[in-house]
């Protein structure tokens, strides 16, 4: 039985007078959670494949599952991410891979895209009212040696990636004025090996030199603020990445760039929520690719997990929404992709907004005083606070479904539209 306008209110009323006894004001809490933007990755409805490269998926990373209506052209994934959105509430934007370029029959490589390539996607932004991010895409393409890009030891190689390395900040410059608003670019390179490396020194001597090429042209910071995104191992490269944590970060903080801390690029006992704070210490910004790892870098759905509550109460209660650009990464074939989008998307949104109706002014003063008892008390008592009525008035105020209406909606593109495919 879906809800009706009517308890939707009835929830509301109540849920602010709860969170009014903590001195939260309610209505200041949805605004500023509607207007942090969540920079949703067009990579889910496709299982990363894009439309310029070798059409297999490369570089360590892989989807599983094989559920009926992959996106197959430029114009099925705006479909399906137009679709996503409207189950979406809040600021969102579109991050963007090079590997979705539109060639529209030119021979032209990685190494010589310009905007044309992307017009299709500025303009749908444009329509949409989207925000874009972007990614040079280091993967699936016959000019990778192996899993070597920008530190492989062909000079060929290298030359061909450092030139994608800079086309794409120069797209993203065209993308930031087009919609008059930033454009992340993120780095991610697979390089690494399979098993022990020996020259360990070299390959990241190799990468430094890569990267100082790629970000010597000046572009404004503002613009397009570049970010070098770490990892720890990738399948079939377990033993040696050579944009590592340590060297990403430091390589980053040198350089005056961003670096993007993703949620399975770590140990499984290590997260990110727990290193924002201290990395922003020396960064002024950093990206964040939220995902889901299950026992391993798996890119699973993002769940309304604890994890996922921690990384947004970090960004909310420190005040750090204009210094993280939050973005999400998870890639699953096994289920509906567009449902895939929304429930992500949503549960990001949901984080965001219970961190922000979260009474931590309470909290704070319980630290200050060091009365912890009573901070874990309240840190408690928070998590059955009543934000998911705050939630489906939100969602009913924007005009996206409220509650579980959204599924049967999703079910019907997919009788409609996806299951033709
Ligand atoms: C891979 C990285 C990277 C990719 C996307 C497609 O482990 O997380 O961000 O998922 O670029
Ligand atoms: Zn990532």
């Amino acid at each position: 039985m879906s809800i009706n306008e009517k308890q939707i209110e009835k929830g509301f009323e109540y849920a602010k007078e709860r969170y009014a006894a903590y001195g939260v004001d309610t209505n200041a809490a949805i605004e500023r959670a509607d207007a942090i933007a969540v920079s949703m990755h067009c990579w889910q409805g496709d299982d990363v494949i894009g439309f310029d490269g070798t059409g297999e998926l490369s570089g360590g990373i892989a989807t599983t599952g094989s559920y009926p209506g992959r996106a197959r052209t430029p114009g099925e994934l705006r479909q399906d991410i137009n679709a996503a959105l409207s189950f979406i509430p809040g600021k969102t934007k579109l991050n963007l891979h090079a590997s979705y370029a539109e060639k529209n029959g030119k021979t032209i490589d990685r190494d010589a895209y310009t905007i044309e390539q992307f017009s299709g996607w500025l303009d749908w932004a444009k329509e949409n009212g989207l925000g874009l991010d972007f990614n040079p895409t280091y993967f699936s393409h016959p000019m990778m040696d192996g899993d070597f890009s920008l530190a492989s030891l062909k000079e060929d190689v290298r030359k061909f990636w450092i030139e994608h390395g800079k086309r794409c900040r120069e797209i993203a410059l065209e993308f930031a004025k087009g919609l008059n608003q930033p454009c992340a670019v993120n780095y991610w390179m697979p390089d690494g090996f399979k098993d022990t490396c020996a020259d360990t020194r070299y390959y990241r001597e190799l990468m430094t030199r890569s990267l100082d090429e790629i970000f010597a042209a000046p572009i404004d910071k503002e613009l397009v603020p570049c970010s070098l995104e770490s990892k720890l191992f990738g399948m079939g490269v377990e033993s040696y990445t050579v944009a590592s944590h340590e060297f990403s970060l430091g390589y980053a903080i040198r350089n005056n760039l961003f670096y993007t801390l993703d949620s399975g690029h770590f140990h499984p006992t290590e997260y990110i929520s727990a290193k924002i704070s201290a990395v922003l210490c020396y960064l002024d910004k950093i990206l964040l690719h939220v995902s889901r790892g299950v026992r391993w870098d798996s890119d699973h759905v993002i769940a309304l997990d604890d994890e996922l509550q921690r990384i947004m109460d970090e960004i909310l209660w420190n005040g750090f929404e204009s210094r993280v650009f939050i973005g999400l990464d998870f890639f699953d074939a096994s289920i509906n992709r567009v449902m895939a989008w929304a429930i992500g998307m949503r549960n990001a949104r949901k984080a965001i907004l219970s961190a922000a109706l979260a009474p931590i002014e309470a909290i704070r003063k319980a630290e200050r005083e060091e009365d912890f008892s009573s901070r874990l008390a309240l840190l408690e008592e928070r998590k059955t606070l009543p934000s998911g009525a705050v939630w489906d008035y939100y969602c009913h105020t924007k005009g996206v479904p409220v509650g579980e209406n959204w599924i049967k909606q999703a079910k019907t593109y997919e009788r409609d539209v996806l299951s033709k495919r």
